[in-house]
């Protein structure tokens, strides 16, 4: 019996950016451009993190990035791709990355946007081929174009962000992301080098049944988060943790669940970055009908003090962050 191949057909990424370009505020295409070198070192990232294995590029890099942790060399190259793309692109004025220290200033006379950015997150994954990610944020200068970037440009509140989302390198590439007027999964199709809108304004489920946390920490949890495990328990929900941040939440915003990266004695702002990681998903997730909140505020409306903030994170269902909260 003959298998038949699945073809991609359907509308592409560049078609459906086009399409969009009106909801944009400023219709002036500078957006959409951005957009589209996002896809592109998307796909860049993509290539490298496939052949990973056969490189022998994965694998500790040797140097520390700001928060002491050990950069993999993935996560450098993804660094180094995204700013380029970003630089060629000419749309942007600053990067601020989760592997630099400072914000990089691209003296960029005409850009109008700042990407805040995590080139690859989970990467303690490469090594052992699971998925992981790309989040990005996009915020619109505050200081006149032209001028020296300033704090006030890259510490915007995430309900500032024009658009955000991230790509999943998993058993498929996906992008996800949103202007703020719903979300759109593109699934990318390597031979034809294309991604194409596979999941239409996507919602997540109101409720759910999947709890997402690092249980190995739960002796250090405060115990209202641990009584909140034991309702899950109760429930009989099913735990999953992939230990990849995307990749976790993608499946979360799929069937429905809620993800949670509390304060721990060992962290007590949590582990994961405002800027880089909370602010995109937060704003992804409230687009898909969901909520994001550090516990009580909801994230969008934090005001981040410094680039590489922390913040306890609770993300997912609607009722199941609501039940959370309690
Ligand atoms: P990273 O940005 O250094 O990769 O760390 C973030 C990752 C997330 O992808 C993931 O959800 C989390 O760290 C897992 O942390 P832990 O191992 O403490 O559960
Ligand atoms: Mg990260």
């Amino acid at each position: 019996m003959q298998t038949k191949l699945a073809t991609s057909v359907g509308i592409t990424l560049d078609r459906f950016i086009k399409k969009k370009q009106n909801d944009f505020a400023f219709a002036s295409g500078e957006l959409s451009q951005l957009l589209r070198d996002i896809a592109l070192a998307g796909k860049i990232i993509h290539r490298e993190v496939n052949r990973a294995g056969l490189l022998n590029i994965g694998g500790a890099y040797g140097t520390e990035n700001v928060q002491g942790e050990e950069q993999q060399k993935l996560d450098v190259i993804a660094n180094i791709r995204f700013i380029r793309a970003l630089k060629n692109g000419g749309e942007v004025c600053a990067i601020v990355s989760e592997e630099d220290d400072e914000i990089l200033d691209l003296n960029n006379k005409d850009g109008r946007y700042i990407v805040s950015m995590d080139p690859l997150d989970g990467s303690s994954n490469i090594d052992v081929n699971v998925s992981i990610g790309t989040i990005f944020s996009i915020f619109r200068r505050v200081s006149p174009v032209g001028s020296k970037v300033t704090n006030e440009d890259v510490l915007q509140k995430g309900s500032e962000q024009v658009a955000a989302g991230y790509l999943l390198y998993g058993s498929s590439t996906m992008l996800v992301y949103t202007t703020g007027r719903g979300v759109n999964g593109f699934t990318y199709d390597p031979s034809l080098g294309e991604f194409f809108l596979s999941h239409a304004d996507m919602k997540i489920p109101e409720d759910g049944k999947i709890y997402s946390i690092n249980e190995g920490s739960y002796r250090s949890l405060e115990p209202k988060v641990q009584q909140y495990i034991e309702n899950c328990k109760d429930k009989k929900y099913t735990a999953r943790y992939i230990g990849s941040l995307v990749a976790d939440f993608h499946r979360n915003l799929l069937k429905g669940g809620i993800y949670i990266y509390p304060s721990t004695d060992k962290a007590p702002n949590g582990k994961l970055r405002l800027n880089y990681e909370c602010n995109a998903l937060a704003m992804i997730c409230e687009q898909a009908g969901g909520l994001a909140t550090d516990g009580k505020n909801r994230i969008l409306d934090i005001q981040p003090e410094s680039l590489h903030q922390r913040v306890p994170f609770y993300t997912g269902s609607k009722k199941m962050v609501e039940e959370a909260m309690k």
